[in-house]
């Protein structure tokens, strides 16, 4: 039910935002938000490692004596001066409004003046001051900005990486767990834990090492192939105690865009066509569990999207990250072509709530599956679990189960899981 909270205004007293340090130890920014009433709160912004070349401008300073370039304080400052002098004092009733003057004052396509991560710092701030306000938890006021009816999502859960979350011993990124037989956060970690586990002791034997080095938290051993890290997980699985497939299934984030070239993908030391990387898909997911696939192809090659959309089996998820970026107009795209059927939302792709919002419904309303999707980099920050229940997720993409800045997101799940209020 929609509450009215017509007249209820929020005042912003004040924004500011300080540099901290992200989950790669690189640069990001925390953002606070003060309203006039006293409510008061911060959020902090996640970053990509493969980004979309369409998602919106995350400004860095660019000078290489500090953090290599990745140093946030021009972002910090947009929103301790300019944005701050622009907002303070002013009301606001809706986030639709707070983002619409954060947009007018970028004045930019892409946030590239003020920068995506100081524009989103402040969205997510103001939203949480808002429900801090309303005396509603955070997954509530997120449900009723996105008219939706929040439910707790299911985990897709990291258990090896390649590509740029992990080294490039293997070409694809990310290979992630689905817990089909679990009703419950409580129980789907408790099995993911179980094969994470197995597949640690695994990979220690055939190679000799135990890496938890992937962004992710994932395991990153030396694969001499994909079909090695899909072989090693479907073990892992069995050596747990569950079925591959119907009790843990698979889900792979290809991210094709980043072994890409004019020369075709360079993929286990040869080069395949889009043709052949549609083969391959097509027999992997023929071969092995695996329920969904993100970025099989390469981010602008819309025509072989349409074409790996209708080869691959009714079961699997055609999954866009890099080829939507959350971007409403990309979404439309790709709902008009049939070249997806499932969409990862990272808010920080498109920059703002409001955006990401009209990326979500414009997906429901075609009837798609929903990722929620945290980003390599990330904090300890919970927001994202929040969002993923009060949007209703049909998953959530966190990362593994290893490392805290993954474990808040879970931790918060379990929360709300523990609150029986969804
Ligand atoms: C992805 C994300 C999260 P990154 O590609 O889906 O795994 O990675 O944040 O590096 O874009
Ligand atoms: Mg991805």
């Amino acid at each position: 039910m929609k509450r009215d909270w017509g007249g209820l205004v929020s005042k912003i007293a004040s924004l500011s935002a300080v540099e901290i340090l992200d989950s790669r130890g690189r640069p990001t920014v925390l953002a606070s938000c003060r309203l006039a009433d006293g409510s008061a709160a911060s959020a902090s912004v996640p970053s990509g490692a493969s980004t979309g070349a369409a998602e919106a401008l995350e400004l860095r300073d660019g000078d290489k004596m500090r953090y290599g370039g990745l140093g946030c304080l021009q972002a910090v400052a947009n929103i301790n001066d300019e944005i701050n002098r622009a907002l303070a004092g002013r009301q606001f009733e809706t986030q639709a409004a707070l983002d619409q003057v954060l947009l007018d004052l970028d004045g930019t396509p892409n946030k590239a003046r003020l920068g995506a991560n100081a524009i989103l710092g402040v969205s997510l701030a103001f939203c949480r001051a808002q429900a801090a306000q309303r005396d509603l938890q955070l997954y509530a006021h997120l449900a009723q900005l996105a008219d939706a009816s929040p439910r707790l999502p299911r985990p897709m859960i990291n258990l090896f990486s390649g590509g740029a979350h992990g080294g490039g011993q293997v070409a694809i990124q990310d290979l992630q767990l689905v817990v089909p037989a679990a009703d419950s956060i409580r129980r789907t970690l408790a099995i993911v834990s179980d094969v994470f586990r197995a597949a640690a002791d695994l990979t220690a034997d055939r190679y000799g090492a135990r890496l938890l080095t992937a962004d992710e938290g994932g395991l990153a051993p030396p694969f001499e192939s994909s079909e090695a890290m899909l072989k090693t997980a479907v073990e892992a699985i069995e050596r747990a105690g569950y079925q591959p497939g119907k009790e843990v299934a698979l889900t792979l984030d290809v991210a094709a865009s980043q072994f890409y070239s004019s020369a075709g993908y360079r993929l286990d030391g040869a080069f395949f066509t889009r043709e052949t990387m549609i083969d391959t898909l097509e027999k992997c997911c023929a071969d092995y569990p695996i329920i969904s696939i993100e970025d099989g192809l390469q981010e602008a090659d819309w025509t072989g999207w349409q074409q790996l959309a209708q080869r691959l089996p009714g079961r699997v998820m055609i999954l866009g990250d890099d080829l939507l970026c959350t971007n409403p107009d990309r979404i439309k795209r790709a709902i008009d072509l049939k070249a997806a059927d499932s969409l990862l939302l990272k808010v920080n792709q498109v920059g703002t709530l409001t955006e990401a919002v009209a990326a979500l419904k414009l997906a429901r309303g075609a009837g798609w599956r929903i990722v929620v999707s945290a980003r390599s980099g990330e904090t300890e920050d919970d927001w994202l679990a929040d969002l993923a229940a009060g949007w209703a997720g049909d998953y959530i993409k966190v990362g593994s189960i290893t490392q805290s800045e993954r474990l808040a997101k879970y931790n918060r799940l379990l929360v709300l899981e523990a609150q029986d209020v969804l």
